[in-house]
C-alpha cells in the first residue's frame, strides 16, 4: 500500500511553514468533512499541513488508517496523538489551544452547555441530515436523533437570540454546525428559517472560512 505524500507549503499549510516535524498533519480529501478541520485550524491560527488522501478513489494508505480507523477524512497526527472525526478534532483541538478561546475552561459553568452543542452535530444534525436525504421514515421517539424537523427547531429555538451558539462568543461549536448548515445550504436541504440563514451567513463571512475553503480549494 502507498504511503501517501504530504502537501506542504506555506500557502496550503498554514500562517508560517517552520518545516517543524511535529506539525499537524491533517488527512485530508476535498469537498469533504475536512474542511471543517481546516477552518477549525485557520480559526486558532495553527500551522498544519495538509496530506491529500482520495477517499472517494478508496484511497488507503497505512498511515493515514493508523490515524483514522474507518478510513474517513478528517483525521489528524499531532505528534504521537492520532485523532479522528471532525468533532472529536474540533474537541481535542480546541481543548489543546486554550488560548484562542475557542472552548470554555473545564470547570467553567456554561461547559457542559458548550459539549452539549458540540456533540450535537454528530448526535443529532448528522443522523438527522441522513434520514433527510434517504427518505427514512422518521419516528422521533426511538431515533436517538429526533427527526429532521425537531434537529432544526432546536437550533432555531437556540439561535433565534444568540449570535453564536454559546451566545455572543464564537466557539467550536460554531464551526461544526455552522460547516453543518453550510452544507444542508450545499445539498439543498436548508430550512427555510431566517434564523438559520442569517446565522449561516454569520459563519460562512468569517476569515477563517474564507481562508479555510481557498485552501480546500488550491489543494484539490
Ligand atoms: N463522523 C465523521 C464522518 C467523516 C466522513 O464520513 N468522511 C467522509 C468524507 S465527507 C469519508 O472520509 N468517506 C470515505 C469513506 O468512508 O471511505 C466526521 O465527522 O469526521
Amino acid at each position: 500500500m502507498c504511503e501517501i505524500s504530504p502537501v506542504r507549503c506555506s500557502f496550503i499549510g498554514g500562517r508560517n511553514d517552520t518545516g517543524d516535524k511535529k506539525m499537524i498533519k491533517l488527512y485530508w480529501c476535498a469537498q469533504t468533512r475536512a474542511m471543517r478541520a481546516i477552518w477549525l485550524l485557520e480559526e486558532l491560527g495553527v500551522d498544519y499541513e495538509l496530506v491529500p488522501v482520495d477517499v472517494r478513489a478508496g484511497e488507503r494508505p497505512a498511515d493515514f488508517i493508523k490515524a483514522s480507523p474507518m478510513g474517513k477524512v478528517p483525521a489528524i497526527q499531532d505528534g504521537d496523538v492520532a485523532v479522528s472525526d471532525s468533532a472529536t478534532i474540533a474537541l481535542y483541538l480546541a481543548d489543546k489551544y486554550t488560548d484562542a478561546g475557542l472552548a470554555p475552561a473545564v470547570t467553567a459553568p456554561d461547559r457542559a452547555d458548550y459539549l452539549y452543542w458540540m456533540l450535537y452535530t454528530p448526535g443529532v444534525i448528522e443522523p438527522a441530515m441522513a434520514e433527510k436525504f434517504s427518505d427514512m421514515p422518521a419516528n422521533k421517539l426511538a431515533h436517538g436523533w429526533g427527526d429532521f424537523p425537531t434537529m432544526v427547531q432546536v437550533l432555531e429555538d437556540r439561535l433565534k437570540d444568540r449570535e453564536w451558539i454559546m451566545g455572543d462568543h464564537f466557539t467550536a461549536a460554531d464551526v461544526l454546525i455552522g460547516s453543518s448548515l453550510n452544507f444542508m445550504r450545499m445539498f439543498g436541504i436548508m430550512p427555510d428559517s431566517d434564523v438559520l440563514n442569517a446565522y449561516t451567513d454569520r459563519c460562512v463571512a468569517r476569515p477563517a472560512f474564507t481562508a479555510a475553503m481557498a485552501k480546500d480549494a488550491a489543494g484539490a
